[in-house]
C-alpha cells in the first residue's frame, strides 16, 4: 500500500494535487493492487446520463486483493477475531490462510450450487465470521451479493430478494441479539412464499432453533461444505462489473437497490480505511456496525482485509448482558481503533458511568464515527470518558451511494472540531449549493452538500432503474451530485453536516424513508391516510412521528390498542427499527390546494414548536392545523 499521509502540510499538497490530476492521483493509488490486466482508461464520466467508469478496460479479482495478496507476506496473521454475543462463549480466530481456506470452500458451494458471474445472492445472516465468507465468495466467483440486515421483516427481505431477482438465499437458523434471539429461517420461509425465483437456500448452524427444511430447496451449510475441496480460482472480472447491490431507503416508498462495482470500490475502500485511521499493521481495528449496512460491507471486510489487518467482528449489542460489553470487548482483544455510531455513545453515555473508570481501555490509539451528526456532548464524553483524552476522533462522513468514506479529519493529523467532519479526502471534491442551484462559494455558509467530481466509490446505479438513480441523485443540480444532506462550511472551510434535507429520517443511525413507514401503516384496515415526519430525540437522535386519519368505523376504539397494532404492522411490514415513537390520530392532514401534505408544519408540531408555523396561506383547510396542534401527542 501507498504509505498514509503523514502531516497536514503533506495532506493539503495530496489534496492539491488530487484536485488538478485527479486521474493521475488515482492511478498511483490503484497501482497499488494486483490486477490479472492493466486498466486502459483511468476515467470516463458524465453526470448527466450519469456515466461513470473508473479503470475500464482492467480486469481483477477483489478477494485476490483481500486474501491471496496476504498468503505470501502474512499467512499467519489474524484477519478475523470474532467475538460472539454471549460472552462466556469462547472467541473465535481466522488466519489469512484460513479465511482464504474457507472462502474458497463457500465459492465452491456456491458453484456446486448453479451460482455464476453476474448472479445475485442474497445474504440475511447474523454476525458471524460466515457472513463475511459470504460476501467474499460470492466476489471471489464473480456474483454480485445483496445482504440484507437481519433485522429487517419478511416482507422487506421479499421484496429485496424478488428486486435483485436473487435465485439463491445464504441464511442461519437463527441470530442472537442480546437477549434475544430471531429466527431467521422461518422468516425466510416466510418472504419465500413471495420469490418465485428462489430454488435454493442454504442454512447455517448457529442457534439450533428447531427449522423446517423444505426438501429439494433448502440444503444445510455444513453438509454443502463436506462435499467440497478448498482450492477455487478466483474469477477474473472486469473493473465495473457489479460486486454488490445494498438497499437504502429513499424519499419514495421503494426501497434503493445501490449498485456498487469492482475496481473504483475496492480502491476507495482501501484508500480510505488506511489513511483515515491512519492504520498500521499491529493495530487491532473494530468496526460496530452490523455486514448488512455500508459501513459493514467498506469497514469490517474491505477496506481492513485489502490492508491486511486484523478485524474484529461482534455479534452482540453494546447494551448486553450489560452497558459494559464494548469497553470489555476493547479490553479483551486489546482493541486499537475504535469506529462507532453516535447513538450507540449516546446510549452508553446515559447516567454517571464512565468507561475509563471501570475498564482499562489502553490498547486505544483512534476513535471514529459514522452514522449520523454527532452531538457536541456525546463528542465530549467519548473523547474524554472513551478515548482518556488523547486519542483523536475522526467523524466520518460518507453514505451508502458514496461507498467510502468522503469528508472526515485523518486521524492525528487534521485538527478536530466536535461536530465537524472536517475536510474532503484527498480525490474528493464538495460543493455547497443554494436552493437556487448556485455554488456557494464563500465560507461561512450553508447549503446543500453535493459533489462535483466523479470518485472511484462512487456508486453506478439503482439495480434495474438507472432513471431513478439519475432523478434521485443528479437531477437537483445538473452536473452535480447531490446527497440529500445540509451542509455548513465555517470560516476555516470546514465541513459540519446538519443532517437530511428530504424525506429520510435517521433514526438511531437507520435511514428510514419516511413513504415506507407511511405505507405499512396504511396498510391497516381502519387508517385512511397517514404523513410521518421525524422530531429530535435525545437518545435515537431523531424520532418517528406518525400523524394518522382513521376511518370513521373507528370511533370509539380503544386508541393505545390501535396504536399497538399499527407499529405490529410496521414491524411485519418493514422491521422492528422503523416503530413509530408517537402516533396522533387526526381528522386530516394540512394539505396544499394541489393536494400535497405540508410536512414543514407537522415537523413543526412533531418538534414541539406550536406557535410559528410560518406560511399556512396555501393550505386548503388551515383549520386542520389547530386541531393538530391542539392534539399533539
Ligand atoms: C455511512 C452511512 C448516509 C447518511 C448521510 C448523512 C448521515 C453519515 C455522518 C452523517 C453527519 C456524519 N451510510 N451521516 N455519516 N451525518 N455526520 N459523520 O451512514 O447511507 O446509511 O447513511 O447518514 O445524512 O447522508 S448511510
Amino acid at each position: 500500500m501507498t504509505p498514509a499521509i503523514k502531516s497536514l502540510e503533506e495532506y493539503h499538497k495530496v489534496y492539491q494535487r488530487s484536485i488538478d490530476l485527479p486521474e493521475a492521483f488515482w492511478a498511483e493509488v490503484a497501482n497499488d493492487f494486483q490486477w490479472r490486466k492493466q486498466w486502459d482508461k483511468v476515467l470516463e464520466w458524465d453526470f448527466k446520463k450519469p456515466e461513470v467508469k473508473w479503470f475500464d478496460g482492467g480486469e481483477l479479482n477483489i478477494t485476490e486483493n483481500c486474501l491471496d495478496r496476504h498468503l505470501i507476506t502474512q499467512p499467519n496473521k489474524k484477519a478475523i477475531i470474532w467475538e460472539s454475543n454471549d460472552p462466556s462463549e469462547p472467541s473465535v480466530t481466522y488466519t489469512y490462510r484460513e479465511l482464504h481456506a474457507k472462502v474458497c470452500e463457500l465459492a465452491n458451494v456456491l458453484k456446486s450450487l448453479g451460482v455464476q458471474k453476474g448472479d445475485r445472492v442474497c445474504i440475511y445472516m447474523p454476525m458471524i465470521p460466515e457472513l463475511t465468507m459470504a460476501l467474499l465468495a460470492c466476489a471471489r466467483i464473480g456474483a454480485v451479493h445483496s445482504v440484507v440486515f437481519a433485522g429487517f421483516s419478511a416482507r422487506s427481505l421479499a421484496d429485496r430478494i424478488n428486486d435483485a431477482d436473487a435465485h439463491l438465499i445464504l441464511t442461519a437458523d437463527g441470530a442472537y441479539r442480546g437477549a434475544k434471539s430471531i429466527d431467521l429461517k422461518a422468516i425466510v420461509d416466510e418472504a419465500l412464499a413471495d420469490c418465485l425465483g428462489v430454488r435454493s437456500v442454504l442454512v447455517y448452524q448457529r442457534t439450533n432453533t428447531p427449522i423446517t427444511m423444505q426438501p429439494g430447496r433448502d440444503l444445510r451449510w455444513h453438509d454443502e461444505i463436506a462435499k467440497v475441496d478448498n482450492l477455487c480460482e478466483a474469477v477474473t472480472v472486469s473493473s465495473e462489473d457489479p460486486l454488490f447491490i445494498l438497499y437504502t431507503s429513499g424519499s419514495t416508498g421503494k426501497p434503493k437497490g445501490i449498485m456498487h462495482t469492482t475496481a473504483g470500490y475496492m480502491v476507495h475502500t482501501a484508500y480510505t480505511f488506511s489513511n483515515v485511521f491512519q492504520y498500521q499493521p499491529d493495530d487491532i481495528f473494530w468496526c460496530t456496525a452490523d455486514i448488512g449496512w455500508v459501513t459493514g460491507h467498506s469497514y469490517i471486510v474491505y477496506g481492513p482485509l485489502l490492508n491486511g489487518a486484523t478485524v474484529l467482528m461482534f455479534e452482540g449489542i453494546p447494551t448486553w448482558p450489560n452497558n459494559g460489553r464494548f469497553w470489555e470487548v476493547i479490553d479483551k482483544h486489546k482493541v486499537s481503533i475504535f469506529y462507532t455510531a453516535p447513538t450507540a455513545i449516546r446510549s452508553l453515555m446515559a447516567g454517571e458511568h464512565s468507561p475509563k473508570a471501570t475498564h482499562k481501555l489502553d490498547s486505544l490509539r483512534i476513535l471514529g464515527t459514522v452514522g449520523e451528526p454527532i452531538n457536541v456532548e456525546a463528542w465530549e464524553w467519548y473523547h474524554e470518558h472513551v478515548g482518556k483524552g488523547n486519542c483523536p476522533i475522526v467523524d466520518t462522513w460518507w453514505q451508502t451511494e458514496t461507498g467510502g468514506i468522503m469528508i472526515s479529519p485523518l486521524a492525528g493529523i487534521t485538527p478536530t472540531k466536535p461536530g465537524f467532519a472536517t475536510l474532503p479526502l484527498p480525490g474528493i471534491q464538495p460543493a455547497l449549493l443554494s436552493e437556487k442551484g448556485e455554488e456557494i462559494l464563500v465560507n461561512g455558509e450553508e447549503g446543500r452538500l453535493c459533489i462535483k467530481f466523479p470518485w472511484p466509490g462512487m456508486a453506478r446505479s439503482i439495480w434495474g432503474d438507472h432513471n431513478r438513480f439519475r432523478e434521485t441523485y443528479f437531477s437537483a443540480f445538473p452536473n452535480y451530485y447531490f446527497t440529500g444532506d445540509g451542509c455548513r462550511r465555517d470560516l476555516d472551510g470546514y465541513y459540519r453536516i446538519t443532517g437530511r434535507v428530504d424525506d429520510v429520517i435517521i433514526v438511531s443511525g437507520h435511514n428510514l424513508g419516511t413513504a415506507e413507514i407511511e405505507n405499512a401503516i396504511d396498510e391497516h384496515e381502519l387508517v385512511i391516510e397517514t404523513a410521518v415526519v421525524g422530531y429530535p430525540h435525545e437518545l435515537k437522535g431523531f424520532a418517528v412521528y406518525a400523524f394518522v386519519v382513521l376511518l370513521s368505523e373507528a370511533k370509539g376504539a380503544d386508541e393505545e390498542q390501535l396504536r399497538k397494532e399499527i407499529n405490529e404492522f410496521v414491524s411485519r411490514i418493514i422491521g422492528p427499527i422503523a416503530k413509530a415513537d408517537k402516533i396522533q390520530f387526526v381528522t386530516g392532514l394540512p394539505k396544499t390546494r394541489s393536494g400535497k401534505i405540508m410536512r414543514r408544519i407537522l415537523r413543526k408540531i412533531a418538534e414541539g414548536e406550536t406557535d410559528n408555523l410560518g406560511d399556512t396561506s396555501t393550505l386548503l383547510d388551515p383549520g386542520v392545523v389547530e386541531e393538530i396542534r391542539k392534539g399533539r401527542v
